[in-house]
């Protein structure tokens, strides 16, 4: 009725619209059916672990730590069934996931939904919209996101291949923080006394805080390499408050995403990445190398006033090499540790003592952050 009182031009208006309409529906339909339904379920439980010599109960996804990983291709949909067994409320965010008309599955306690109360149940249902890359998935509600995190890879869709060669594997690089305390105490008194909460003890790269900590040479995580390959290695920074450098001794990373975005490449010797962001880079194994061991460390960067952790994680990348002698064990001994670069005016070459050289010289200080988009989401 209203319709045959409307002046021809709106009438017109609403054919184009409608035309366009009719355009635009195939592709969105196409859309929906290019990815598939990928299931997870997360079984939060506790977990005993040993770090620095001392064994506590910590929150896990499936009793791991970090917790498992999420793989899907742009364009599929992913389902998170989230079971809480502990007495903790929890809820879990999908860093860096745009969640389009999926609000309600992102997750942060109180902003987008009632956390999961013990016994309970409640499925993630979102949709990976014109992303590739890594991102990382951390609880978000007080400070559980301390053990309660692990990576999301985000491949090509099927059939398109990444903008660089084909990396002979793919590694994920998850830096945390470790506290010998009950995390959630930590928070709690910092709220109470309004003072900063305590620093962490230790740094990790993928759990494990290395053998620059006292009691804790065991529990260095460690990348096994064939020589002349490119590894793919997917950086994320899940620690909670630090920005941290990144370096693997006598090897160059040539940065090709971040933030599940595409980069022009570029090389580098060390990189920073802050807080809940995420990087890919490209590492390529010598092809003749005469050492079996390097470092990989991180440490913090820190500029102003206040107490922080000032401590070094280390990995070691391993060349499985049967001709050069594995030297883990002795080099770790006779490691020195590398003055810590707080700013780039700090930084210098440090030359170790045995086998490895760990801060190169730096010339450039590339920052991975594309934008500060993901910087704050995880606070
Ligand atoms: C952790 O260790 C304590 C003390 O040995 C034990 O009572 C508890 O059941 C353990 N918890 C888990 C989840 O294994
Ligand atoms: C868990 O969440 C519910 C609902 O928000 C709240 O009433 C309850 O106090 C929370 N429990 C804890 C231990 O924080
Ligand atoms: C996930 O969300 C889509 C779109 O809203 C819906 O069609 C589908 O039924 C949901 N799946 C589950 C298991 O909730
Ligand atoms: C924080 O550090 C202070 C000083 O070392 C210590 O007394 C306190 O127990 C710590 N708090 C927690 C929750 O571990
Ligand atoms: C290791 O322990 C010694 C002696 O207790 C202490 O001086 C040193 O700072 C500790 N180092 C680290 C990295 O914790
Ligand atoms: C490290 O592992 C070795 C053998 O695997 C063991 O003998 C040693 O006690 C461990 N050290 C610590 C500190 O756990
Ligand atoms: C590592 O690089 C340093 C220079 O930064 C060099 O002196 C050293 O020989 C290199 N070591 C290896 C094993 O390539
Ligand atoms: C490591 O490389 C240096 C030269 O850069 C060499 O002097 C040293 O013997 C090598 N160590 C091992 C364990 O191969
Ligand atoms: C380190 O030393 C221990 C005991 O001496 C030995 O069992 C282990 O194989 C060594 N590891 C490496 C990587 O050489
Ligand atoms: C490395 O440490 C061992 C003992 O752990 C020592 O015998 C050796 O001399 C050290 N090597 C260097 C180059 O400092
Ligand atoms: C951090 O540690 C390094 C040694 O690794 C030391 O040189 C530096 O002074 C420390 N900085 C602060 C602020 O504690
Ligand atoms: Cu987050």
């Amino acid at each position: 009725m209203a319709a045959s009182h409307l002046p021809s031009p709106v009438l017109v208006g609403a054919f184009v619209l409608l035309i366009n309409c009719l355009w635009l529906f195939p592709e969105v339909t196409i859309a929906k059916h290019a990815g598939i339904t990928r299931h997870y379920k997360f079984n939060v439980r506790l977990q005993n672990v040993t770090r620095l010599c001392q064994t506590k109960t910590i929150l896990t996804v499936n009793g791991k730590f970090p917790g498992p990983r999420i793989i899907a291709r742009e364009g599929d949909r992913v389902l998170v069934k989230v079971v809480n067994h502990v007495s903790n409320n929890v809820s879990f965010h999908w860093h860096g996931i745009r969640q389009l008309q999926s609000g309600w599955a992102d997750g942060p306690a109180y902003i987008t939904q009632c956390p999961i109360q013990t016994g309970q149940t409640y499925v993630y249902n979102f949709t990976i919209v014109g992303q590739r890359g890594t991102l990382f998935w951390h609880a978000h509600i007080t400070w559980l996101r301390a053990t309660l995190y692990g990576p999301i890879f985000i491949l090509p869709k099927h059939n398109v291949p990444y903008p660089f060669a084909k990396p002979y594997k793919e590694v994920p690089i998850i830096f945390g923080e470790w506290w010998n305390a009950n995390t959630e105490a930590v928070i709690n008194q910092a709220l109470q006394t309004g003072a900063g909460p305590n620093v962490s003890d230790a740094y990790t790269i993928n759990g494990q805080p290395g053998p620059l900590y006292n009691c804790s040479a065991n529990e260095t995580f460690k990348l096994k390499v064939k020589p002349g390959k490119t590894y793919l290695l997917r950086l994320i920074n899940a620690a909670l408050n630090d920005e941290l450098f990144f370096t693997v001794a006598n090897h160059t990373l040539t940065i090709v995403e971040a933030d599940a975005v595409y980069t022009k490449p570029f090389q580098t010797d060390i990189l920073l990445i802050a807080p809940g962001q995420t990087t890919n880079v490209l590492l390529k194994t010598k092809a003749h190398p005469t050492n079996a061991t390097f470092l990989m460390a991180a440490r913090p960067y820190f500029t102003g006033q206040g107490t922080f952790d000032n401590s070094t994680v280390a990995g070691i990348l391993e060349y499985e090499i049967p001709s050069v002698a594995s030297s883990s064990n002795t080099s770790i001994k006779n490691l020195t540790l590398p003055t810590s670069p707080h700013s780039m005016a700090l930084l210098s070459p440090q030359i170790s003592a045995a086998n490895f050289e760990v801060w190169p010289m730096l010339n450039t200080l590339p920052m991975c952050h594309k934008q500060s988009k993901n910087i704050f989401s995880s606070l």
